[in-house]
């Protein structure tokens, strides 16, 4: 059966040679994977043949001949085990952080490659769950824990990877602007599927790529015509033609460069003989993609010529003049499957410096498989003897799958030229890497330790919210950054202040501010972040953007024409959430491929983080360093937003997330991930989000409440009493003198920094009885006030309500809370579910002693969903309530839209009260012998840890 355009034959080119064991050897590869010994009810492995298939001559092409070491590559998905094989025949695994996956060892980054045996059980490991004594595998798609991952990006969600990739080009450029030392024409190669070609992100990413010149970005289209459920039927009727006219149009149409690769050299030759036009007219133009895959699958040289002369009569003496076996090999010689041909095209792609080019490359799902075009062919496996034959071209078998070719042969000679021009490349990216790391660690030990805070003066901003905040703290970085930049480029700019104005306090922050950069999907001057904008936009330079000047314009607006100079520091997108998520993501893994710690810090409104929640995803996947602003969050942006109060939720490994209530917090949190993302001191909150609202707090509230804390007012301070109370024995809080006020706020930070502190604290008043008149609320961000309100009302009906901000949900009981066992919940913040016993009636006949307990009951109130704050009671075992945004919002005054969501002060008060009623009052019995035993003994500890009661079990 004829499978593909030409036999195996002996003068096939080496490269071609290669590409047929390859191609074999993938098979093999997932051949395996679907034959290990599984449990009864597994779900299938899988693997994806006909995409590798089809992929097949586009990625050899790639490997063998145009990609060069400094370059990027992002492959779909499911054709990894393509790239696997060529990279094992040509040697290129090595060992790294990763891949000895039950010894993590960060420090170690590729110094050693593999045996020829590794590489061998690592072929054999396809979506294999690795093992201590058999630690080789590959992952299903392409991933950082695999041993060819190198400038590979990860890939699983199609759509995503190449947009990533077309902002690492981005990055890159970003660098060399702003005096970096990045390789030089590093090219970014994406291979895109037909279908995945449809998917949004793609379509979103290719104006943005044109308008910024990415010259260096190639888009390879593998237009095979299937996609998973079968041949694809696109709209022919309406546009007249085929989809990969579209598909050219509309890259042409967003200003990208287009080559079709439509035939391979057998057509070619064809095209010169008799009819040849009429035949080239017919395959480009006569059918559709559908009948053109009948035809393949038919597999019927009659059949052709009939539906040929039908199209075009011009072609049947043409088509009669060829054999029967000349007409198939005909159909099936498509451009993406010659070698050369490909192989042409791409490196073309490679010579334009200032647009972005798309290459569709004519394949065929299933090339060389017995599934060809086959319409369900997506998920098709070959059976044993479809590999054994393919493997026997190569004199190879399952025995032995995964060899090399014999040392000393064309082929080998070939690959290994190919292995030591990118083990070497591969070692100098390594050295520039180190090199740019090495730099930045100096200047940061010359600079002195990273502040606590950029110490944002806020004495004549009274009433201030946390997005007003960024603002002043992003200026403030910015201007920083830039003035540094100024000075290593040796010019200034007129307006800024050079490195040598800044202060001292600024001089510490100027090692890391150089790094920090803004971007925003058309939010920026509504979000409080203009004066980064102005004049500080990084793009292309303009020709256009004179013209202002020249005819004077004057207008309110920042002035937002991109320029490519080095004091830029602001990418500007348009209502493209997930360009802006993507492009985070790739400046913000520039540290870990170039030594470069880009700290990229995305403006948007948190409602639209969805819009690209598939996109954070992926960064946080791939160990991506940034920051998330979102803002504004919440119903408390309700006036402007009604629709928009579903707050963005994740919680998803790597990533931290904050909700700052005073503006201070937004400084030490923002400081301390500058200083973490600086020190590599990161590890599992790599990604951080911080929301922020446009509702103000007053600032001085936080002193204020912090000088009611027995904390704050030193030891001996005895029993405290609320401020006018005048209670006996107990001491008017307001009238004992409290610790200094940056005392204070260092206590502040440190539990803010750990995920929450106490706003309310009635711990150390007279009166304060756990298990009888306590309640704990937990709030977040600006629902805050309503907790302290409500407090306040409590108090007068004998409750005390302490109130905790919870300014990380993430630290206090998310992913990162769950790793420490909770421990600033349960020890820093001293929230338990212990009962608390009080005498209940008379001994009874027995001479048992009544007692009653009760725990301290939780309120949690958060203007997001439920969910965001719910598990604490659970945590610690007590009974709680949570207030929470549980139906879809109106316009409105914050205090209105709280009220309607029962997210107010009253609400809160009336939740204390529920819970504090329903709090059952668990009843204990005890004989008088055991009171009169517990009354004279010292006070038993806890168990320190439940293992105590629960012994680990013992391994064999
Ligand atoms: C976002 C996303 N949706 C769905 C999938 C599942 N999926 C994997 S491959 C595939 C079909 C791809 O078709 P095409 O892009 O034409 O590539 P081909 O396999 O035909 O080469 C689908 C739907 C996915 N990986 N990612």
């Amino acid at each position: 059966m004829i499978t593909k355009a030409t036999p195996t034959a002996a003068n096939a080119s080496v490269q071609e040679r290669i590409t047929r064991r390859a191609f074999a050897q993938a098979m093999a590869m997932i051949h395996m994977a679907n034959n290990r010994e599984k449990d009864l009810g597994d779900p299938k492995v899988g693997g994806h043949p006909a995409s590798c298939a089809s992929a097949m001559h586009i990625l050899s092409a790639l490997h063998l001949d145009v990609r060069e070491p400094q370059d990027f590559v992002c492959c779909k998905p499911h054709a990894s085990p393509v790239d696997h094989s060529l990279h094992n025949l040509m040697d290129l695994f090595r060992h790294n952080e990763h891949v000895d996956w039950f010894e993590p060892n960060p420090g170690a980054r590729g110094d050693t490659w593999f045996t020829e045996e590794e590489a061998k059980k690592t072929m054999a490991g396809l979506r294999r769950f690795p093992t201590e004594d058999s630690p080789h595998v590959f992952q299903s798609y392409h991933a950082r824990a695999d041993a060819d991952h190198f400038h590979f990006l990860p890939s699983g969600t199609v759509g995503i990877p190449p947009v990533v990739s077309g902002y690492l080009a981005l990055a890159y450029r970003y660098a060399k602007d702003h005096g970096w030392d990045v390789p030089e024409n590093a090219h970014f190669w994406s291979l895109i599927g037909d279908s995945e070609f449809r998917e949004g992100s793609l379509l979103e990413a290719m104006p943005d790529l044109a308008e910024r010149l990415l010259g260096n970005v190639t888009w390879i289209i593998d237009y095979n015509r299937q996609n998973l459920d079968g041949t694809r039927i696109p709209n022919e009727r309406g546009l007249e033609q085929t989809d990969a006219e579209r598909i050219e149009q509309t890259a042409l149409a967003n200003g990208w460069r287009v080559i079709q690769v439509r035939h391979g050299k057998l057509r070619e030759a064809i095209f010169k003989g008799e009819g040849g036009d009429a035949i080239r007219e017919v395959l480009e133009r006569g059918l559709t993609d559908y009948e053109f895959q009948m035809l393949v699958l038919k597999r019927d040289a009659d059949a052709a010529r009939r539906v040929f002369a039908q199209k075009h009569a011009g072609t049947k003496a043409g088509m009669k003049a060829l054999t029967d076996e000349e007409v198939l090999r005909m159909l099936l010689d498509l451009g993406g499957q010659c070698y050369d041909s490909i192989r042409d095209a791409l490196a073309r792609s490679r010579e334009e410096s200032d647009e972005p080019y798309m290459v569709i490359a004519h394949t065929l799902k299933g090339w060389g498989l017995e599934c060809l075009a086959d319409p369900a062919n997506h998920s098709t496996l070959p059976k044993g003897q479809e590999i054994e034959a393919l493997l026997g071209e190569h004199g190879l078998s399952m025995d032995d799958p995964f060899a090399r070719f014999a040392e000393g042969t064309e082929e080998s000679d070939f690959l290994m030229a190919r292995r030591d021009l990118f083990r070497a490349g591969m070692d100098e990216h390594e050295a520039l890497r180190k090199r740019n790391k090495a730099k930045v660690q100096a200047d940061i030990a010359a600079a002195g330790p990273i502040p606590e805070s950029l110490d944002i003066d806020l004495s004549l901003f009274p009433v201030a919210h946390t997005q007003w905040m960024w603002g002043q703290l992003a200026a403030k970085l910015v201007r920083i950054g830039s003035a540094v930049t100024d000075a290593r480029q040796g010019h200034r700019r007129n307006d800024v202040q050079g490195a040598q104005d800044l202060t001292e306090h600024e001089r510490r922050w100027a090692a890391a501010a150089e790094y920090v950069m803004t971007m925003s999907p058309d939010v920026g001057t509504s979000t409080n972040i203009s004066s980064v904008l102005n004049e500080r936009i990084y793009g292309p330079d303009r020709e256009d953007g004179s013209i202002g000047k020249e005819l004077e314009v004057k207008y309110k607006h920042p002035e937002l024409v991109a320029t490519q100079d080095a004091w830029t520091r602001h990418i500007r997108f348009e209502i493209a959430e997930a360009n802006a998520m993507t492009a985070v993501g790739s400046f913000g893994k520039m540290a870990h491929y170039v030594g470069i710690p880009f700290f990229p810090i995305m403006t948007v409104y948190d409602f639209f983080i969805k819009r690209a929640l598939d996109q954070l995803y992926y960064n946080l996947y791939w160990g991506a360093e940034f920051v998330v602003m979102g803002t504004p969050s919440g119903v408390t942006l309700s006036p402007e937003g009604a629709q928009h109060s579903w707050k963005s939720d994740i919680q998803i490994p790597n990533l931290i997330t904050w909700e700052p209530l005073f503006a201070i917090e937004v400084d030490w949190i923002l400081s301390d991930a500058i200083r973490r993302h600086m020190e590599d001191d990161n590890d599992g909150r790599r990604g951080v989000l911080i929301r922020a609202v446009t509702r103000a707090a007053k600032q001085k509230e936080l002193l204020e409440l912090m000088k009611t804390r027995a904390r704050y007012k030193g030891h001996d301070a005895g029993l405290l009493a609320p401020k006018g109370a005048g209670w006996d024995g107990a001491t008017d809080e307001s009238t004992v003198a409290t610790m200094p006020a940056d005392e204070i706020l260092a206590g502040v930070r440190a539990d803010v920094m750990e995920g929450g502190y106490y706003l309310v604290d009635y711990r150390g008043y007279a009166g304060y009885e756990p298990g009888d008149n306590v309640v704990h609320i937990f709030a977040m961000g600006s629902l805050a006030d309503g907790a302290v309100a409500a407090s306040k009302a409590l108090l007068e009906r004998g409750i005390y309500a302490n109130v905790i901000h919870v300014s990380s949900p993430e630290l206090l009981f998310g992913i990162l809370g769950h790793e420490s066992d909770y421990r600033h919940l349960k020890e820093g913040l001293s929230i338990d579910g212990n009962l608390h016993l009080v005498p209940s009636g008379e001994t009874d006949a027995a001479g048992l002693a009544g007692l009653a307990g009760r725990r301290v009951p939780i309120v949690a109130v958060c203007d997001g969903e439920a969910g965001l704050l719910d598990n604490i009671g659970s945590i610690v075992g007590v009974r709680q309530e949570t207030l929470a945004v549980r139906k879809f919002s109106k316009c409105g005054r914050p205090s209105e839209v709280f009220k309607y969501q029962h997210l107010d002060a009253d609400s809160i008060a009336e939740a204390c009260g529920k819970v504090l009623s329903e709090t059952a009052l668990e009843d204990v019995r005890v004989s008088s012998t055991t009171l009169d035993r517990v009354a004279g003994s010292p006070r038993q500890a806890g168990i320190g840890d439940w293992r105590e009661l629960w012994p680990a079990p013992v391994k064999d």
